[in-house]
């Protein structure tokens, strides 16, 4: 039987939460891990952007942005039942706007709080004020609207998981990564209590499992 192939990288955030949604929804696919220093000529045919992830379905059809392959696999007539609910409560406007906050506003601080010196050419002391002003930005568009949600509630879903939590938690992840004696000092007990439970997950154990 032909799988689905997904072309990916590890420890891109967005090639995760589409790892995370295929083995919620478990459906079986194909691993293709790419280096972005040398993408493989098949990625760059099904999608000339050449970014990831990429998900090359049996038939032909191509589906390259990430979102989208939340949404083919969570709402997959062979999917797990358990995996429609996450789509379910992730389709409401608070959730679209946490999600576009996060893909747009909330990256482009990251990006420049993670490496300041590909966006601007600065002086050792600079550096350290552009970073500091794009990491209090990131906590202020997004931290703090999930940390008013996720002080009363375990996950962005509810009490129950939902696709929104997979598609931000990659990049929340990211940004704590980054300087964690920093974020963990945040007044940010719920996104913190959060991180960890998506870090200890068996969910996300499985999308870092490295192919054999
Ligand atoms: N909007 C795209 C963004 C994907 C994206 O930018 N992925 C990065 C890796 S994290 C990438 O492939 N960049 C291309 C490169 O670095 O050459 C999506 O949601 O799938």
């Amino acid at each position: 039987m032909t799988l689905p192939l997904l072309y990916t990288y590890r420890r891109c955030p967005y090639a995760m939460r589409a790892r995370m949604a295929l083995l919620q929804a478990g459906l079986p696919f194909e691993r293709h891990e790419i280096s972005l220093r040398d993408k493989p000529p098949g990625l760059l045919t099904a999608s000339p952007k050449g970014t990831v992830p990429v998900l090359v379905l049996p038939d032909g059809q191509v589906i390259d942005e990430s979102w989208a392959i939340v949404e083919w696999a969570l709402t997959h007539p062979d999917a797990h039942p358990a995996a429609w609910p996450w789509w379910q409560r992730a389709c409401t406007n608070d959730h679209q706007t946490l999600l576009q906050t996060n893909d747009g506003l909330f990256k482009h601080h990251l990006d420049r709080y993670k490496y300041p010196e590909r966006f601007e050419t600065l002086t050792p002391d600079t550096r350290e004020a552009v970073r500091a002003q794009h990491r209090l930005a990131a906590v202020e568009v997004l931290l703090q609207p999930l940390e008013q949600r996720l002080q009363t509630q375990a996950y962005l879903g509810g009490s129950e998981a939902c696709a929104t939590d997979i598609g931000i938690f990659p990049f929340v992840r990211q940004f704590a990564a980054v300087d964690p004696a920093w974020f963990s000092s945040l007044p940010l007990p719920g996104v913190q209590a959060w991180l960890a439970r998506w870090l200890s997950s068996p969910l996300f154990e499985a999308c870092m499992k490295k192919n054999d």
